[in-house]
């Protein structure tokens, strides 16, 4: 009956999309995410996971800009859980925000949840998470949103393809949060992964894990859209043989901009046209994450590839390698500072400029930092179960509102009082001025 349920909403979806993008009314497009765990084996050991619907990663939400989002959020986990729909600006519709304890309470285990909201002008990729615990590692996938009646700023690309660049954890990730509120920071994941596979990079007992393939054909242009879910790193990434143009970044479009790598920070997402145009054959996509050199504290290399196979290339390569592209050192963050420097918003008819009169200049230094967990100043910070780490701006951690307004038991701020905990491993943020770890 479930699974019954789930392919018709996807059916109901997929329909309600293909009219909103033959031009037609705006749509409503609905699913049902069902999350639970599951069981999956990597590089010779099973790890329990947390999944939507049975997929890693999760279902693809695709919308057109000005369609309303309807999702039913069945919680089958033993913890809490929201879902975040990750750059969607949430206007007159902020309790659907899927912020735990900040826009609401984490929907219980066992319990049901309706997000819905409205998508107006954005256009481009986002994406989804769970927003409670460090879950969103797993439950999370992509968010599309197409322009009204198909009209690209560019050519209309022959197809386009999530990328998913994500990291496989062997800890727990429930157990990851609470090692993490305690202020250890040195755990890691085994592996990158691009589109829930870790490639044959890695391998159990000599047998290669499974690689992510992308067909094309050559002469087609391809829009690829590289969401980065990984938890903290960020990654580079290039086609051997093949350049980009990027055209959107978060839900916006871009000025066009050509480079042969791309860099992706956790939870941004980037737009590219990827021509077909190398000779037929095989070669490798390859995600690296990057990291500042020491003294700072030292993860290990990850990375994962992908192949990119052309139609009517033989499969063995005809016996030729297969490229892969050079990287830079994962060191070396330079490339990072000039991919992101060149991204400029893609001006519009229609919309105001950027204002050249700057009155006040204002600064925001954004970081993480500890506060002692019984309210004191002082307590032991490092690997100490009496501190809580906290996000800061300015050294100032997030601030509960005291102004409450009758409507939906929310602050003025948006905020609600949870009165109950929801999973034994969550903690309410506490206000007090943090110190750096
Ligand atoms: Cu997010």
């Amino acid at each position: 009956m479930e699974k019954l349920s789930v392919a018709a909403t996807i059916f109901c979806a997929v329909v309600l999309a293909a009219l909103a993008a033959a031009g037609g009314e705006a749509a409503v497009v609905e699913h049902t995410f069902v999350v639970h765990e599951m069981n999956q084996t990597h590089m010779c050991n099973t790890t329990k996971i947390y999944v939507v619907n049975g997929q890693l990663p999760g279902p693809t939400i695709d919308v057109t800009d000005g369609d309303t989002v309807v999702v039913h959020v069945v919680n089958r986990l033993p913890h809490g859980l929201t879902i975040h729909w990750h750059g969607v600006r949430q206007i007159r519709s902020r309790w659907s925000d899927g912020a735990g304890f900040v826009t609401e309470c984490p929907i219980s285990p066992g319990g049901e949840h309706m997000y819905r909201f409205n998508v107006t002008g954005q256009v481009g990729t986002l994406w989804w998470h769970a927003h409670v615990n460090c879950l969103r590692a797993k439950v999370a996938g992509a968010f599309i949103i197409r322009p009204k009646g198909g009209r690209y700023p560019f050519p209309t690309p022959a197809k386009d393809v999530p990328i998913i660049i994500g990291e496989w954890w062997e800890l727990d990730l429930v157990e990851l949060d609470k090692r993490m509120h305690d202020g250890n920071f040195a755990d890691n994941p085994l592996s990158a992964t691009i589109n829930g596979k870790l490639s044959d990079l890695k391998n159990c007992s000599g047998k290669p894990e499974e690689s992510f393939v992308l067909d094309v054909v050559r002469g087609e242009t391809y829009l690829l859209r590289i969401v980065n879910t990984a938890l903290f790193s960020e990654y580079y990434s290039k086609v051997a043989g093949h350049t980009f143009t990027v055209v959107g970044a978060d839900g916006y479009y871009l000025t066009p901009y050509k480079t042969d790598m791309v860099t992706v920070a956790p939870g941004e997402a980037i737009d590219v046209l990827m021509a077909a145009d190398a000779p037929p054959a095989h070669c490798h996509m390859v995600a690296l994450a990057n990291q500042p050199p020491e003294p700072d504290p030292q993860i290990p290399r990850f990375d994962s590839r992908g192949l990119v196979r052309y139609a009517g290339s033989s499969h063995n390569n005809n016996g030729l390698s297969v490229p892969t592209p050079l990287m830079p050192s994962q060191h070396n963050t330079m490339p990072s500072y000039y991919f992101h420097n060149n991204l400029t918003g893609l001006a519009h008819p229609d919309r105001h400029c950027v204002p050249m009169h700057v009155d006040e200049r204002l600064y925001f230094t954004l970081s993480l930092g500890s506060i002692c967990r019984n309210g004191t100043k002082t307590c032991q910070r490092r690997r100490s179960r009496e501190t809580i780490v906290v996000a800061t701006m300015n050294n100032v951690s997030f601030r509960h509102p005291t102004n409450t307004s009758s409507s939906r038991g929310t602050t003025t701020a948006g905020q609600v009082a949870c009165t109950q905990r929801t999973s034994p491993t969550i903690h309410h943020t506490r206000t007090t001025t943090p110190t750096a770890p």
